[in-house]
């Protein structure tokens, strides 16, 4: 009986719901992790994103508990001097468990802390990921947030941060997943290039605005570290400034050449694309996720094979509280 209310209320939840492609999309996961899941938990996973909406983040939420994770500075170096990244360690981590991980990655004028807060001064959705652990509705996972600004650029300026965020996924796989990966206690057997490839199913990049720009270029470049992607209210930058506006379906086609390139392909990724319907980035994102899904041989958004998500909330801005509402809604669903 409880359940086919459920089921009623998610029906309803679907007609009404915001996303753009939320009402037809179907999760079908097939990989190793989730087979191993109990039905009861894979059942879940669908319902989740089949009724996907963006949902306010309980007041509670916000609010300190006792069981928390902690936020950790970890400095590393780069070829560009020496640099810190946050990571968000889950309350009860410890090392003989294998954890998953986010890389997380702001935005223009927007640094390691703009997200989680430190240690002295966590944010509210540091408390919110906390509590989506708390009550077993996310799994612990570590989230590092970096910086792609270094000594030599700023990134103050739109073009210069894109170009602090060219040289970033060389950085990433060379010196912030070794350093990070090295300390904690993630699938990586080890952290040379075999290693990062073996464990890429338990690696998720995703970022905000020009954080996002970075997470289609690491689609572009690392596939092979990373399977799974947050591109956050910001368009693929690769062929021009704002090309998923000005070049759809050539932007879209370049991100499926990437992944034949890389010797991958539609099985291989997850892709949870969001923005807002009054966010800047929206007339960017749009007409390229939708060109994208006219490529339904890499970018499948209906059917069994589904790989790619693409929600809009409506009256969401660009503004970093809309990331966090989010976050709280797509962590729990990430893996
Ligand atoms: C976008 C719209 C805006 C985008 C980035 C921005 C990467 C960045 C704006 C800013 O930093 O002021 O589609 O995609």
């Amino acid at each position: 009986m409880k359940k086919t209310i459920l089921f009623l209320l998610l029906t309803f939840l679907i007609s009404t719901s915001s996303n753009s492609w939320g009402a037809t999309v179907q999760n079908a996961d097939s990989d190793e992790r989730n087979l191993e899941a109990s039905t009861e938990d894979a059942a879940s996973e669908r319902v989740a994103l089949d009724a996907f909406e963006v949902r306010p983040i309980p007041q509670e939420y916000r609010t300190p508990t006792a069981r928390a994770g902690k936020i950790v500075r970890l400095d590393y170096e780069t070829d560009d001097g020496s640099k810190f990244a946050y990571v968000y360690v889950p309350y009860g981590y410890n090392r003989f468990t294998k954890y998953d991980v986010l890389y997380l990655m702001h935005g223009g004028g927007d640094n390691q802390g703009t997200f989680f807060g430190d240690d002295r001064n966590p944010s509210d959705l540091k408390n919110v990921v906390d509590r989506l652990i708390e009550n077993g509705e996310m799994k612990p996972i570590l989230i590092v947030m970096p910086t792609y600004v270094t000594q030599s650029r700023n990134g103050v300026s739109i073009p210069d941060a894109w170009n602090a965020i060219l040289q970033f996924p060389e950085e990433l796989s060379k010196y912030l997943i070794p350093a990070v990966e090295s300390v904690f206690s993630t699938y990586a057997e080890s952290v040379d290039d075999e290693g990062l490839t073996a464990s890429r199913d338990h690696r998720a990049f995703g970022g905000f605005s020009m954080g996002s720009a970075a997470t289609w270029l690491v689609f572009q470049k690392r596939l092979r570290h990373f399977a799974r992607f947050l591109p956050i209210s910001g368009d693929c930058w690769t062929l021009e400034r704002q090309g998923g506006k000005s070049k759809s379906e050539e932007t879209a086609k370049a991100l499926a050449d990437s992944v034949k390139e890389q010797g991958y392909t539609s099985k291989d990724f997850k892709i949870y694309a969001i923005t807002g319907d009054h966010d800047i980035a929206e007339p960017n994102m749009t007409p390229m996720l939708d060109a994208m899904k006219r490529l339904p041989e890499t970018f499948e958004t209906d059917g069994d094979g589904v790989n790619t998500w693409y929600f809009v909330k409506t009256g969401g801005w660009h503004s970093v509280a809309d990331v966090k509402e989010y976050m709280y809604n797509l962590l729990p669903v990430l893996y």
